[in-house]
């Protein structure tokens, strides 16, 4: 049985496995709460930053990692094109752009927005990760202009990553969404996989009817 610890970029994982019908158990890591308590938690990732997995010996962090760890493992899977396919090379950098390009800028631009002392809230370097993130964004929304799904027709584990991250940027800071990726955040939702990745994250989805309702 896989464990997850954690939701944040957890969501990513646990909809991955969803969508692979993998078993395995989501872990909540309270990282408001603090996890200095959490001797369990520390004792798998002593960092302290989520998500983290366990797959018998194997002790994983890094979402993305953690992503082709288990689509490498438990495949083949539609999910992950191969090396030979067309569409591998969009698939990857994709898959990358989600998190290092998008989600690890817009995070500390949220960080900001959300939890630094009202002086600190636009500083310069919350500035610049926005700029980071509207640069990448600019390669997603051209993309979309041309397929469905940012490696194709089909939906991959890019569409998790960059889904993911288009998601914490709507919620957190209120980035407006052009068109094309309100069409396609909408497509990617609209899958069963991610409807039982929503009903498992309970924070996640606590934290985005809360945003909704606003
Ligand atoms: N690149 C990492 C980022 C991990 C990360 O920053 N996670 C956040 C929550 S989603 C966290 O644990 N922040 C608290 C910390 O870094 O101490 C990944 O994709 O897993």
């Amino acid at each position: 049985m896989i464990t997850v610890f954690g939701e944040g970029r957890g969501f990513r994982v646990v909809w991955l496995l969803e969508e692979m019908g993998l078993p395995y158990r989501l872990r909540d890591v309270d990282l408001l709460a603090g996890v200095e308590n959490d001797a369990e938690f520390l004792a798998v990732n002593p960092a302290g930053f989520i998500p983290a997995i366990q797959d018998g010996d194997v002790t994983m962090v890094e979402s993305i990692a953690i992503m082709e760890y288990l689509m490498a493992r438990y495949g083949p899977t539609p999910l992950a094109p191969e090396p030979n396919d067309p569409v591998f090379p969009a698939y990857q950098q994709f898959l990358h752009l989600g998190e290092a390009g998008l989600a690890a800028s817009i995070y500390f631009v949220s960080g900001a927005r959300n939890l630094a002392p009202e002086a600190e809230r636009w500083n310069w370097s919350a500035g610049q990760a926005l700029e980071v993130f509207e640069s990448r964004l600019g390669l997603v929304t051209r993309q979309l202009a041309r397929t469905p799904y940012l490696a194709g027709e089909t939906f991959t584990a890019a569409d998790i990553s960059v889904t993911y991250a288009l998601e914490l940027a709507r919620r957190n800071v209120e980035f407006p969404l052009g068109p094309l990726e309100m069409a396609y955040v909408a497509r990617t939702r609209a899958r069963a996989a991610y409807h039982r990745t929503m009903e498992t994250c309970h924070a996640t989805r606590e934290w985005a009817a809360r945003i909704e309702n606003r």
